[in-house]
């Protein structure tokens, strides 16, 4: 049985992640599954909903990070067993937006390493593809709704995403600007992209 390969679409808010999950996903058909970080249906991912989407439920910075770490590790070993079994697995945003939004938070302590250091030992993605921009997204529909959508913290996560990658070395990532781009446009360019990864022959990875 050939493995099926790890994809992730990583990016700023509002960049499009999401929309080409979904076209990856269809275009693979039952060859794929698609998985969205953080998993709000879990116990752990329910804590992580109502510390989006409710302002009043406080958490330490430290206790949201882990949790969306942990929240990780919870979905581990099932995605491990879904490449094992030969299918392809995308993921909706992971590792990398897990160090960059805390990190952008500027407490003393929580730094980048500090970050990244529970998500040690997950799998590592063979595609990671970042969907950057140069424009605006805030006018996109639902920006604004949840406890991160600001356009001042959008600009420090931007910054500290970039930060993560010199720190964080990964020669499977690739920057895709998605500015005045239609959902077309990106999903042409992506395309071939992932058509190439999954038909290389891979070993596994872990971070
Ligand atoms: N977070 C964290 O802090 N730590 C972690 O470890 C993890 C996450 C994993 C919720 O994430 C928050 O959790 C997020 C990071 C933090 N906070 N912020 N900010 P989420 O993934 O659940 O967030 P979301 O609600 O799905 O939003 P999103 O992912 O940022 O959006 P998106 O997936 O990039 O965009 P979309 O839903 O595909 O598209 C948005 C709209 O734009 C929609 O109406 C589309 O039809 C439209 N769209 C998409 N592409 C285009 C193009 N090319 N042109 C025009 N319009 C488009
Ligand atoms: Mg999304």
């Amino acid at each position: 049985m050939v493995r099926g390969k790890l994809i992730l679409i990583e990016g700023l808010d509002r960049t499009g992640k999401s929309t080409q999950c979904e076209n990856v996903v269809n275009a693979l058909g039952n060859d794929a599954v698609l998985i969205k970080f953080p998993d709000r249906t879990t116990k752990i991912g329910q804590l992580i909903n109502q510390y989006l989407t409710d302002k009043d439920f406080e958490l330490p910075a430290q206790s949201i990070h882990l949790l969306f770490s942990a929240n990780r590790w919870e979905l581990k070993e099932e995605i491990h067993s879904m490449l094992k079994a030969g299918k392809h697995v995308v993921l909706d945003r992971y590792v990398y937006s897990g160090v960059a939004y805390s990190a952008a938070k500027g407490i003393q302590g929580m730094d980048i390493s500090w970050c990244f250091n529970p998500d040690k030992g997950l799998l590592k993605p063979d595609l990671t593809l970042f969907f950057s921009n140069s424009s605006n997204m805030r006018d996109r529909e639902g920006f604004g709704e949840e406890r991160y959508e600001k356009v001042e913290f959008q600009r420090q996560v931007r910054d500290t995403f970039f930060n993560v990658f010199d720190q964080i070395k990964d020669s499977n990532r690739i920057v895709i600007d998605v500015s005045d781009k239609s959902i077309d446009e990106v999903f042409s360019e992506i395309k071939p992209l992932i058509h190439d990864v999954i038909n290389k022959e891979l070993g596994e990875c872990v971070y």
